[in-house]
Parts: C-alpha cells; sequence; structure tokens
C-alpha cells in the first residue's frame, strides 16, 4: 500500500477524531479496497502521529470480542487498538459530552500482566498464571463514522472506536474469581441498561489477552507487563446523553461510576 495513502487515510480519522467530527466510513468513497491488514497499517500510522503529538500510549484494548458482533460483522477474529493517555478519566469524576462525538459505553473487564507475554501460542492458561490483577473498567467508545457505520477494516483504522476509559482501582488477583461468570450490570441514572458475565468476551476474558498477544506477534510485537488491558465489552454499547449518571456494578469486583455533563 502507498506510504501517501497509508497517511492521507490516518489524516482523514485523527482530524475527524480532533475536531469531533463525523465522517463518511473509508470503504465507502475514499477507498473501497481497504483490507484489514492495510488498514492495521493505517491505525499504526494514527498512532505514530499521536507519539510525535505527545500523547502517551496507556495500554491496548480489543474489540469485536463478543460471538454475536463477531458473526455480525463476518470475521473470525476480534481487533484491537490503544488507549491513549488523553482518554483516561478517573473514577466519579465528569466528562463532557461535547468532547466527544456520539459517545457510548461498555462494561469491560481489565488485566495487568506480571511478565511481558509474546505469542504465537499463548493460551487462555499462560495468560492467567501471568496476570498479576484483574479490575473493573468502563469503556468509551466514539466511532468517528457517521451512525457507527462501518466495514471492519474501517473501525481498526479508527483505532477501534477507542475514546475514554475508566480503569477501576479495585484490583484482584485473577484466582479469586471465576471471570467467565464475574457478572455485570450496566447503569445509567439508576436503572440497568444492560447486563452480562465475563463469558460474553470470547468465552473468558482471558482468552481475548491471548488472542491479542497472538496477534501482536504477527508483527513481532508483545503484551507488556504493567499495562491496563481492556479485554472487550461485556454488554452491548449504550449511548450517553448530558445528565448521565452512568455506574457499573462487577460480581466480585466493586462497582465504578462516572457522571456526564454538558
Ligand atoms: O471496544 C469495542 O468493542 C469497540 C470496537 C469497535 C466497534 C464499535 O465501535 O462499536
Ligand atoms: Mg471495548
Amino acid at each position: 500500500m502507498d506510504k501517501n495513502l497509508i497517511k492521507e487515510l490516518a489524516n482523514y480519522t485523527h482530524h475527524a477524531e480532533k475536531e469531533k467530527q463525523e465522517i463518511l466510513k473509508i470503504t465507502a468513497e475514499l477507498y473501497p479496497e481497504l483490507t484489514i491488514e492495510e488498514a492495521y497499517l493505517v491505525q499504526e500510522e494514527l498512532i505514530k502521529q499521536k507519539l510525535e503529538k505527545g500523547s502517551k500510549i496507556i495500554g491496548p484494548k480489543m474489540g469485536i470480542t463478543s460471538e454475536a458482533k463477531m458473526k455480525q460483522m463476518n470475521v473470525d477474529d476480534p481487533i484491537y487498538g490503544y488507549v491513549f493517555d488523553y482518554m483516561v478519566i478517573n473514577e466519579g469524576d465528569s466528562i463532557s459530552i461535547s468532547d466527544y462525538i456520539h459517545p457510548k459505553v461498555e462494561p469491560e473487564i481489565g488485566f495487568i500482566l506480571s511478565r511481558d507475554l509474546e505469542g504465537p501460542g499463548v493460551t487462555p492458561l499462560d495468560v492467567l498464571r501471568s496476570t498479576e490483577y484483574v479490575f473493573p473498567a468502563i469503556e468509551i467508545i466514539d466511532s468517528r463514522y457517521e451512525n457507527f457505520n462501518f466495514t471492519l477494516p474501517d473501525v481498526i483504522a479508527d483505532n477501534t472506536s477507542a475514546a475514554g476509559a475508566v480503569f477501576g482501582t479495585n484490583l484482584k488477583r485473577p484466582e479469586s474469581l471465576e471471570l467467565d461468570v464475574v457478572g455485570v450490570t450496566l447503569s445509567i441514572n439508576g436503572e440497568i441498561q444492560a447486563l452480562g458475565a465475563g463469558a460474553a468476551v470470547l468465552g473468558h476474558p482471558a482468552n481475548s489477552v491471548a488472542r491479542l498477544a497472538n496477534m501482536l506477534a504477527k508483527k513481532g510485537e508483545k503484551v507488556k507487563a504493567g499495562q491496563p488491558i481492556l479485554t472487550g465489552g461485556i454488554t452491548a454499547a449504550v449511548r450517553l446523553s448530558p445528565g448521565d449518571y452512568v455506574s457499573a456494578k462487577y460480581g466480585g469486583l466493586g462497582d465504578i461510576s462516572f457522571f456526564v455533563k454538558e
């Protein structure tokens, strides 16, 4: 793929994120033939641009990790992107809706590894043996594409819609919980909007980290110790509005919350 085209497409999604402007998906007109491999080249360029501007990677995130979403998009693999420092929201803090285009939230289970994991061949058991802590998290996704309308390559080139993350501070050892049956409710203003269990994430959230390590191995990278890893949404994502009080309550992992203002 031509280097100028990679740059053009990365500029396209980057500009939309910075200006909080909806754009038409890349595959609509700009470059309909975009493949998954090419989309990761665009994502790499996008990440390079953010790093050059002084933003820092906090950790990787997995997306499209539910069987339903994978079937709907007709893919066998989930996707990955990165959470940056400017996306992090402290527990109990407020976000401004005007900092986003059309944000949605999804509850997730996060992992922190005690040692690097390098694929191929990483198994969920390897992940659990290498996990220092698991923690509750809420991800804010904000596709830069109109109406969240995209193909898989489009969303990869948009850093998998990453826009915000609340990393809960209730850290637990992985062996203290059965992560596939950890339940979560996602409430807005005290009303439950969605619920699910850890098994919604590729059968077990540790599978998600293993898949990440094995996908990163294809480009000679690994999952690094100490970085918070978002494993994927446990429920469908729920749209946010000003005035919302968002809370996620986890069996055995506590609660996390934040506010949404104008
Ligand atoms: O974190 C995610 O699962 C989001 C992946 C992108 C799909 C979306 O924006 O709905
Ligand atoms: Mg997510």
